[in-house]
């Protein structure tokens, strides 16, 4: 199929021309597949959805990739180069907006109608760039005349600010793998003046909403900018969505009081929380009584919780709303009277007694599912954060493990891993990745685990060559490569991971060298306006020049930080890590999708008992992952109890001081500000929330044995092996799977 447009595009042009005709070639294809059809559908409404660039994987999921990829060849030409004149959308900022993703895939995959409802940001989230080691932000336009955006006629009258805007509708093609396709939805208003931003700097207009409402993302939960300007934006979606939603059943013949038989909306976590008021109020002006408006809606929405961090919980105080969305403010004190006509207890209202309204509450008592989104997290969400929920409606609770799409984080990013995997066991494990376990018969085989290691071995010199072209960065492909990528955040605990470099550098100073040398490589981005994790920041590139001036530790020790960590970056160095740090304190990261990612590529992993860790953990055996650090019931304990003290531990632990005391050396004074060493430093000994100390020293005694079990290969690539074969449960087809069996109930074609 399609041979003669293929040669065509690909014999003639440079990269740029033949990137264009790809695009509008698998645009077209994807145009004549058809859209995955029945009565009922999915909205999974996200403010995030972190995509990636599409062309490979709309390619692979059409089946046409191996085809065009030999095509290029033959041209002289490869796959890679043309894939680097792609922008890649920065529609997301981490975990959350990659899971939604994820599940377009596996949604168009296992042909269930589905569609994602986002926001057509311009300049999505910042890009980052190091300066005087220090990161700075500026914006990321990504939109090209050509692209895989298509705009539609379709237009909705939504009021913001007093003012009625009109919306304009535009499509991305989400294809199944050998499937027909979905579609994701982003919403955007042709009023939007991208010129309104400086040169160099993202900051803007506040209150010209008309102007400015789609130009940016806003940062993680760390970042109070702009707030009203983000309330704005969620309502704008969700009206949005509420008004789609309801056009598209009426077309199929619904009355609206059977709503929920056409539509079930998703909503990822409690930014599209608006849509249950506005659902309502939408139903009511067209003459439905409250009650049953209540009842239809409650019946449609269900809500996933990605956190547990009381700080990251969205609580808007009611006269905020109030100036923003002054039509939904009768409707959300009327769902607060029902609540608090029904329960006594304060913690279950919905506007708390300081006028304060409560996202998730609103989404709890007005929809009929609640899900965690790994084991654990689940747990602690029905034990402790929302037990007050969970006594009061134990049948909505649920947890749906998180999971990943298999075309993009195994057969796009590694061919050569996919490829060996299809040699052993056949191909059906990339429809059922349940197969991969297949492969442990592989264990018993010197040659097939020295196969692996070669493979990691072909994966690290690509990644050494990409860094060397992109960023002029050198490292030594026969190094161990340890790799801490994910946002910035104290929970995650990226200044643990310095602690321990800066252990390993005083050792390697004392003549302790490591047998294998080790390059650390983080990737991360900071919110703008959250000052320690910058201070982490400067921190690692700090200590990445130190080490890298200092010819007694460079040969044994290299610390990289890359530069705008992003999706196309995770496909590059996910395929080359042998280690994956996955060190957040136990019970704070929800799930992690990173870690399943670099399981399925054959790294192992080092971590503590904490979101999607656990049960990776259960499934690949203590043998084959590295824990260390306190359990969840102990940390939860701590912070119960109050008992936790970094000074505590300074003051008494010499060797533990002595790797703080390094922040603030003469040594990384000499290469980095003062004020932001001593800040990060006096954080650490007087604070440290996320109790850093409390684990550094097993994490020390853990990741050497890490080093140490990395020098006998092929009882490593034995590790490689059982941590690939067992990936199957983490298969994002398996997750979906499991919200349409429990929660959605949607037929496939
Ligand atoms: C909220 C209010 C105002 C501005 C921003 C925000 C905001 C934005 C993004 C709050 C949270 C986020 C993102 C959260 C996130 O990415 N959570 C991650 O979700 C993953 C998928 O479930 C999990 O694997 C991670 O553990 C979790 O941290």
């Amino acid at each position: 199929m399609y041979e003669n447009e293929i040669a065509a595009i690909t014999a003639k042009g440079n990269n740029q021309e033949i990137y264009f005709g790809l695009l509008q070639l698998t645009k077209d294809i994807m145009q004549q597949k058809g859209r995955i059809q029945g009565k009922k559908k999915v909205y999974y409404i996200s403010a995030e959805f972190l995509i990636g660039k599409l062309l490979s994987n709309n390619l692979i999921n059409l089946g046409l990739y191996d085809q065009v990829a030999q095509s290029l060849k033959a041209n002289g030409k490869n796959m890679a180069e043309i894939e680097e004149i792609e922008n890649e959308p920065s529609l997301g900022n981490g975990g959350l907006g990659r899971l939604a993703a994820c599940f377009l895939d596996s949604i168009a995959t296992l042909g269930l109608p589905g569609d994602g409802i986002g926001l057509n940001y311009h300049l999505g989230l910042f890009r980052q760039t190091f300066e005087q080691n220090l990161q700075k932000e500026v914006p990321n336009p990504w939109i090209t005349q050509q692209s895989w955006l298509r705009r539609t006629d379709v237009s909705y009258p939504v009021i913001l600010g007093g003012k009625t805007v009109q919306s304009v509708m535009y499509e991305i093609d989400v294809t199944g793998y050998d499937n027909k396709c979905n579609t994701l939805k982003l919403f955007d208003l042709d009023t939007v003046d991208d010129s309104i931003v400086n040169e160099g700097s993202i900051y803007f207009d506040k209150e010209n909403v008309a102007k400015n409402l789609t130009l940016f993302l806003y940062p993680d939960d760390s970042d109070y900018q702009g707030q009203l300007l983000r309330i704005y934006q969620q309502y704008f979606m969700v009206s949005n969505a509420a008004q789609l939603i309801i056009d598209e059943a009426l077309a199929k013949g619904s009355n609206l009081y059977d709503l929920p038989e056409y539509a079930v909306i998703q909503i990822n976590d409690t930014h599209p929380t608006m849509v249950i008021p506005e659902m309502i109020r939408l139903l009511m002006k067209r003459g439905i009584q409250i009650d049953d408006a209540i009842g239809i809606v409650s019946r449609m929405c269900a809500y996933t919780n990605h956190t547990i961090l009381a700080e990251a919980l969205e609580k808007w105080p009611l006269w905020f709303l109030d100036r923003v969305v002054p039509q939904l403010i009768p409707i959300i004190k009327m769902l607060d009277v029902k609540v608090k006509e029904k329960y006594k207890d304060e913690r279950v209202y919905i506007i708390d007694s300081e006028q304060r309204v409560h996202m998730a509450h609103i989404d709890i008592h007005y929809g009929y599912s609640v899900n965690g989104v790994a084991a654990l997290h689940t747990q602690i969400l029905e034990d402790s954060e929302l037990k007050p929920f969970k006594d009061i409606y134990p049948e909505k609770f649920n947890n749906k493990t998180n999971g990943i799409t298999f075309r993009r984080w195994l057969l796009h990013c590694n061919h050569e891993l996919a490829a060996f995997i299809e040699s052993k066991i056949g191909a059906g494990f990339k429809k059922d990745a349940g197969e991969l376990e297949q492969l442990l018969a592989a264990a018993d085989h010197p040659a097939d685990l020295n196969k692996l290691l070669e493979i990691k071995q072909n994966k690290k010199e690509e990644f050494k060559d990409y860094l060397k072209q992109k960023e002029n960065i050198s490292i030594n492909e026969h190094s161990i490569f340890d790799v801490q990528v994910k946002r910035l955040h104290e929970y995650k605990r990226q200044q643990m991971n310095v602690l321990y470099i800066i252990y390993k550098y005083f050792e390697i100073k004392k003549g302790n060298k490591p047998k294998t040398p080790i390059t650390m490589i983080f990737g991360a981005k900071a919110a703008p306006a959250y000052t320690i994790a910058k201070d982490i920041i400067h921190a690692i590139l700090c200590l990445s020049e130190v080490i890298r001036k200092d010819p007694d530790v460079s040969p044994y020790l290299n610390v990289v930080m890359l530069e705008n960590y992003n999706v196309t970056y995770a496909e590059k160095v996910i395929p080359a890590a042998d280690i994956s740090e996955q060190i957040s304190l136990a019970s704070k990261e929800a799930s992690g999708t990173g870690n399943m990612k670099f399981m399925l590529n054959g790294a192992v992993t080092l971590g503590t008992e904490d979101g999607a860790n656990v049960e990776i953990h259960q499934f690949v055996g203590d043998d084959n992952i590295y824990i260390f650090g306190e359990s969840s019931e102990q940390v939860i304990e701590h912070y119960a109890k109050a008992d936790y003290s970094a000074e505590k531990i300074y003051d008494e632990d010499a060797d533990i001081a002595k790797l703080v005391d390094f922040l603030i050396s003469k040594e990384m004074f000499a290469v980095g500000s003062k004020k932001s060493l001593i800040r990060l430093y006096m954080e650490l000994v007087t604070k440290d929330w996320f109790m850093t100390l409390l684990d550094i020293r097993d994490y020390i005694r853990v990741k050497e044995q890490v080093f140490a079990d990395y020098e006998d290969r092929e009882a490593w690539a034995r590790k490689m092996l059982v941590n690939i074969s067992k990936a199957g449960f983490f298969s994002s087809d398996r997750t979906i799977a499991q919200y349409n069996d429990d929660i959605w109930k949607l037929k496939a074609e």
